[in-house]
């Protein structure tokens, strides 16, 4: 059973359970030591992870609107998203990428799934075929990099070092921003491979690195993670195969306990199989609970509820406030006469007339954005930013610049508002909704 089935057939025993007493929080975390054991956890950390949502089921107060049913499966849902980490936020700007691993753990078809992401992100990407020892890895490295559309650079057998430096000037002559060396593998850690890894990590400098693991070794992939880190600096593990391994639950945990923070996760052999990683996501479909997304979106909407009101009371926004806002806008209707009622007729057009279309294009460059961008609106205002986040989104520069006027102006108004604290009541408690045929 994988970690998917075997997680969900625990909780429909609390699902379908008529009372949810100790006895069936008792079988819940016997079954889920059980599945998490067999997709290759390490056993004290099963023991540990159980404990605490044991713990928190028996101890947790839950809020009025959430069942105790509920509750449970947002312990469980908490308490594995926090064993994995938190989500990785790759940062969209130039770098340098290297990228190893040993033989045949998918290096050169994440490179190719890299090189994707980035050009989908807007930065021009470039490849440097590093794998000198494998004569068909050149040719594989070239074909991907066609499939993705992304730039190539080889110079056949000359040492790895030499094709860092070579490689690097080459594609930055062709205005590559994301440059990713593909580097040999080796069936073990050997000091051959460790000498190699040092040689052009010093020569190709770079600004991340990747080590690529199986999800099919289970938790061997920690102890892979701990001894490649003593090489050379890992900044992320790049998890593979994780469609069609038993145990993808192992090298997930055992990477985070051993301090590695996964980076992406390969899920197919397509360029598009791969995402970068983010516990919450990837819980929510381990849990697969038919109503964990309406949970979910109950309880977010109580946190956005707070996020909203704090924004307005405070008077700082950021732009995932401020896409809060839109959303709830776009949910309410007719905003403009809400607002007249409200005694406030100077809210500009533009900033009314929010069509589908154009809410999604403001939704796209905000997912766009880094989230130091997100949290820091002034760097938005920066026009190189600006045109990186339109390439990503997508989008027109133009459109970005309209996204940060509007942002500027929903700020303004609230400022507006908070001196003025009678309205800015009646707006934070009104249930807009209810005038929704006004
Ligand atoms: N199902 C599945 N297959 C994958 C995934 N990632 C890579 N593969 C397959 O794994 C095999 C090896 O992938 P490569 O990218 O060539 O691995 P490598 O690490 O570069 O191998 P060497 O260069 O020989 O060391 C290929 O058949 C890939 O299609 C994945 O996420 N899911
Ligand atoms: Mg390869």
């Amino acid at each position: 059973m994988d970690l998917g089935a075997g997680v969900r057939s625990a909780l429909s025993k609390i699902t379908g359970a008529s009372v949810v007493d100790e006895n069936a929080i008792s079988e819940l975390v016997k079954e889920l030591q059980r599945t998490l054991i067999s997709s290759d956890v390490n056993v004290r950390l099963v023991f540990e992870i159980t404990e605490k949502i044991k713990q928190k089921a028996l101890q947790e107060k839950i809020h009025p609107s959430i069942t105790l049913k509920e509750k449970i499966v947002k312990i469980v849902y908490d308490e594995l998203v926090s064993t994995l980490g938190d989500r990785y936020e790759p940062e969209i700007k130039p770098k340098k990428i290297l990228v190893f691993g040993l033989n045949a753990s998918g290096k050169t078809t994440s490179i190719s799934k890299l090189a994707r992401f980035y050009t989908k992100k807007g930065l021009k990407t470039g490849v440097i075929a590093g794998d000198v020892h494998r004569p068909a890895a050149i040719e594989q490295l070239r074909q991907l990099s066609e499939e993705v559309k992304c730039d190539f650079f080889e110079k056949g057998k000359i040492s790895p070092e030499k094709l860092a430096l070579e490689g690097t000037v080459a594609l930055k002559e062709l205005k590559d921003e994301v440059i990713i060396f593909d580097s040999a593998g080796r069936s073990a850690f050997d000091e051959e491979l460790k000498k190699e890894l040092k040689e052009i990590y010093a020569a190709f400098k770079p600004d991340e690195t990747f080590l690529v693991v199986s999800a099919d070794i289970g938790q061997v992939a920690g102890k892979q993670a701990e001894e490649f880190s003593r090489t050379v600096p890992v900044s992320g593990v790049i998890v593979t195969k994780m469609d069609g391994s038993g145990k993808g639950g192992g090298a997930l945990t055992s990477t985070r306990a051993t301090g590695g923070k996964i980076a992406f996760i390969g899920t197919g052999e397509k360029p598009d199989d791969f995402e970068a990683f983010d516990s919450k996501k990837f819980i929510s479909r381990v849990i697969g609970y038919p109503d964990l997304e309406t949970l979910l979106e109950k309880v977010k909407e109580l946190t956005e509820e707070k996020e909203l009101t704090q924004a307005m009371e405070t008077g700082e926004w950021n732009y995932t406030t401020f896409m809060i806002q839109l959303r709830s806008m776009k949910k309410i209707g007719p905003v403009k006469k809400i607002m007249q009622l409200l005694g406030m007729y100077d809210i500009p057009d533009e900033f009314m007339t929010k069509s589908e279309d154009k809410l999604k294009k403001f939704e796209a460059a905000v997912n766009s954005m880094t989230v130091e961008e997100r949290n820091k609106p002034a760097l938005v205002k920066i026009k190189a930013r600006q045109e990186r986040i339109a390439r990503g989104a997508g989008v027109k520069p133009e459109e970005v610049r309209e996204l940060t006027v509007n942002f500027d102006r929903v700020e303004k108004m609230y400022k507006g508002l908070k001196k003025n604290k009678g309205m800015l009541k009646k707006l934070g408690g009104l249930d807009l909704s209810k005038l929704g045929g006004l």
